[in-house]
């Protein structure tokens, strides 16, 4: 096991837990320069296809934006980030990753979704408190698990996350009605605060969100989601499934290939029961829609 016993048991418990430096500083120095990068090409705002340079962006609709007050638009979040960026894809397959996910979820894990959360300094979105997903199957009981890998500090003054511990094992909440009783800081949320190279994993099910960041440092998550095969063994076809586990496949080969990472042991990955390699190309499963639950 990868993950210790108190780390396992505070994920149990509490329904998150802060894997301390757990990705190598030079593998988040090159995920951060990919996501600045990404950052520093972003379209201006929705439905606009070009960046501040007035160059085109491919796939535009990857980017997502918050309306500000002022009546402009702050960038909040990235989607499809292995699609655009092969550093990333490669970061995907680090056994370490991997390793805590087959700690927490046993070997049958897939794909649910990757993103990029950015918090701009000075105007950083908010993100209203939630429980990952749309429960649109009905499904309450174990929904996935969300790796939050932090390429830079995180904390209170940035826009953190803060979590409610122990909501992640009562189901859905009424979220509205929580804020209109109590506003916006619910009783027993914490801040969950993190340095580069942390990993803070939570259970899809836990309530948490952020508020805005108005201090001038920049704070970037990337989110690697994973669920149980069969939570989604029901809900997707095996095809479906199938694409998604091949990210995970081809990530590891990716990796293993690249002269950074040769000298690791490469994640021994079980694809799911009856999985058959895909037909389609990689880019087009990397585009895949997501295993929403
Ligand atoms: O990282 C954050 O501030 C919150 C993001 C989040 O909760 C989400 O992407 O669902």
């Amino acid at each position: 096991m990868l993950l210790t016993t108190d780390q396992l048991n505070h994920y149990d418990r509490e329904g998150y837990v802060v894997l301390r430096g757990f990705i190598a500083p030079d593998e988040i120095t090159m995920m951060r320069e990919d996501v600045v990068g990404m950052i520093d090409s972003a379209p201006v705002a929705p439905r606009v296809p070009e960046d501040s340079a007035g160059v085109p962006v491919v796939d535009p609709a990857d980017f997502a934006f918050t309306k500000r007050s002022n009546g402009g638009y702050t960038l909040n979040r990235i989607s499809n980030p292995l699609a655009r960026s092969e550093t990333l894809l490669v970061s995907y397959g680090n056994p370490r990753l991997l390793g805590a996910v087959n700690s927490l979820h046993g070997p049958h894990f897939v794909p649910f979704a990757e993103s990029v959360v950015i918090k701009l300094p000075d105007h950083g979105a908010p993100f209203d408190w939630h429980q990952d997903g749309s429960f649109k199957t009905g499904w309450q009981d174990e929904r996935g698990i969300n790796f939050g890998i932090y390429l830079h500090e995180s904390n209170e003054r940035n826009g953190c996350v803060y979590a409610i511990p122990g909501s992640h094992k009562k189901g859905r909440a009424d979220l509205s009605a929580m804020v209109a009783e109590h506003g916006e800081r619910l009783p027993g949320s914490v801040p969950v605060a993190a340095e580069p190279g942390d990993v803070i994993v939570h259970s899809r099910n836990l309530i948490h969100g952020s508020f805005a960041n108005a201090s001038s440092t920049l704070r970037v998550t990337v989110y690697f989601g994973f669920h149980h095969v069969d939570t989604v063994r029901h809900i997707y076809s095996d095809e479906q499934i199938a694409t998604r586990a091949h990210v995970i496949s081809e990530a590891i080969v990716l990796r293993h290939a690249d002269v950074r990472f040769g000298d690791e042991v490469p994640f021994e990955y079980v694809p799911p029961p009856g999985y058959r390699a895909p037909k389609t190309e990689l880019s087009t499963a990397l585009r895949a829609p997501a295993l929403m639950v």
